[in-house]
C-alpha cells in the first residue's frame, strides 16, 4: 500500500461521501496487516522507526481516519472509534515486539563484533616456567624434605638482635664488617635492617619451638655487595638447622655429603675448609668441585654455639647441633652450568628461556 502525503490523507477525512462501516473496517484490517509486514521486514532500529511514522504517526491513514471521525454521523462514531482502538493497539503490539526482536540482534551482533578470539593469538604464547633460581629452591626443599628437614621462614627485614645479636656478634664485633649491612630507616639507629643472611631464622625457629629440630630456610638476603659474576646484593641463601641430643661434626660431614649426591648427582664433590663464623664452633666453609675440575665457595656450616644456644634459651648441656647455609643462586649457576650470575638477573627472556 502507497503511503498517503499529509494532503491524500486530510483529504481523506470523509469530506465528500461518508464511507460505509464495512469499508472502513477492511481498510483498518488491511493497514493493521501492511504495518505488520513492514515492521516483521525491518531489519534495524533505523528502518522499524520509518516505518513506525509512516503507520502510526502524525500523517499516518489511520490518523486520518481517526481524524475524520468527527465528521461521521453518531451511530457510526462509536464503532468507527472503538476499530480505530483495536487496530493502533494491534499495531503497537507488533512494533513492541519487533523492537524488543531487533534489540536483542542487534545486542549480540555488537557482542560478537566486540569479542576477543583468544585462539588467533594462541600460536603466539608460549607457557611460562619458574625461574631457575625458584626451580634451584624448589629442588633444594625437595632434598631436604626428602632427609626429613621442614621447610621455615622469616622475614626479610630484620631486628639487630636476630640478624647479630642472638648469633654470638657483640657490639661493635670486628666480624659485624664481613656483612656490609643495609640498614632501614626505623626505631634506633640501626637497630633494625635488611637480614644479611638466612641465619636470623635459626634464632626465629629455636626460640619459637623445642627441640630437637630441623629445618631448612630459603630466602632472599641483602648486602652492600657490588655486583660481579659471583656476588649480588640481592641473593638467596637456604639456611638449614638441626638441633638434637649428641649431634656430632660427623653428622654436619655426612649430611653436607648426602645432599651434594642427592642435588648434583654424579661427578660433583664437596669439601670442608677450617673457617670462622661468630654462630658456630666450629666453623666450616664448604666448597663444590664442579665435573671441570674447578671449585666454588658454596657456603658456611659449624656446629651452632653454646652462646647461641643459650640465647635461644636452648640448654647447650642437653641439646646440640649444626647449622649450615649457602647461596641458592650460586648452586642454580652450577646446576645450570651459568657463568656469570648477574644474568640469572637480566629478565632477558633469550637467556632465561634456555632453562
Ligand atoms: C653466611 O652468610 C653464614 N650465615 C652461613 C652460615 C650459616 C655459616 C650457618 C655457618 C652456619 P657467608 O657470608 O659466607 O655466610 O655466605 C654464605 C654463602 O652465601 C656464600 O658462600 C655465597 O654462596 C652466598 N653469598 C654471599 N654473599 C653473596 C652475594 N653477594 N651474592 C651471591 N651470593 C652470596
Amino acid at each position: 500500500m502507497n503511503e498517503p502525503t499529509p494532503e491524500q490523507s486530510k483529504s481523506a477525512q470523509f469530506t465528500s461521501a461518508q464511507p460505509t462501516l464495512e469499508a472502513l473496517r477492511l481498510e483498518l484490517a488491511e493497514l493493521t496487516q501492511a504495518a505488520e509486514h513492514e515492521f516483521n521486514s525491518a531489519i534495524s532500529s533505523p528502518q522499524l522507526q520509518q516505518a513506525k511514522t509512516k503507520h502510526l504517526g502524525k500523517s499516518s491513514r489511520l490518523a486520518a481516519i481517526r481524524g475524520g471521525i468527527g465528521s461521521l454521523d453518531k451511530q457510526m462514531r462509536r464503532e468507527v472509534g472503538q476499530l480505530c482502538n483495536a487496530a493502533s493497539h494491534t499495531i503497537e503490539v507488533a512494533l513492541e515486539t519487533r523492537q524488543a526482536e531487533l534489540l536483542k540482534l542487534e545486542r549480540s551482533t555488537q557482542l560478537e563484533a566486540e569479542s576477543v578470539d583468544l585462539t588467533e593469538v594462541l600460536g603466539e604464547i608460549s607457557v611460562g616456567h619458574f625461574h631457575i633460581i625458584t626451580q634451584t629452591r624448589r629442588a633444594l626443599e625437595d632434598v631436604f624434605c626428602g632427609m626429613g628437614y621442614q621447610v621455615a621462614e622469616g622475614p626479610e627485614i630484620e631486628t639487630e638482635w636476630h640478624n647479630f645479636g642472638a648469633l654470638n656478634f657483640p657490639q661493635g664485633h670486628p666480624a659485624r664488617d664481613m656483612y656490609d649491612t643495609l640498614y632501614v630507616d626505623w626505631g634506633k639507629p640501626m637497630s633494625t635492617l635488611l637480614r644479611t643472611h638466612t641465619s636470623p631464622v635459626q634464632v626465629r625457629t629455636m626460640t619459637s619451638q623445642p627441640p630437637p629440630i630441623a629445618v631448612v630456610a630459603p630466602g632472599r638476603c641483602f648486602r652492600r655487595d657490588t655486583a660481579d659474576a659471583t656476588h649480588m646484593p640481592v641473593f638467596h641463601q637456604i639456611e638449614g638447622l638441626l638441633i638434637d641430643r649428641d649431634i656430632s661434626l660427623g653428622h654436619l660431614a655426612g649430611t653436607i655429603e648426602a645432599f651434594t649426591s642427592a642435588f648434583f648427582g654424579e661427578g660433583f664433590t664437596s669439601r670442608l675448609r677450617p673457617s670462622y663464623f661468630p654462630f658456630t664452633e666450629p666453623s666450616a666453609e664448604f666448597d663444590i668441585q664442579r665435573p671441570d675440575g674447578s671449585w666454588l665457595e658454596l657456603g658456611g656450616s659449624g656446629m651452632v654455639h653454646p652462646n647461641v644456644l643459650e640465647a635461644c634459651g636452648i640448654d647447650p648441656q642437653e641439646w646440640s647441633g649444626f647449622a649450615f647455609g649457602f647461596g641458592i643462586d650460586r648452586l642454580a649457576m652450577i646446576r645450570y652450568g651459568v657463568d656469570d650470575l648477574r644474568d640469572l638477573w637480566t629478565g632477558d627472556m633469550r637467556f632465561l628461556k634456555q632453562f
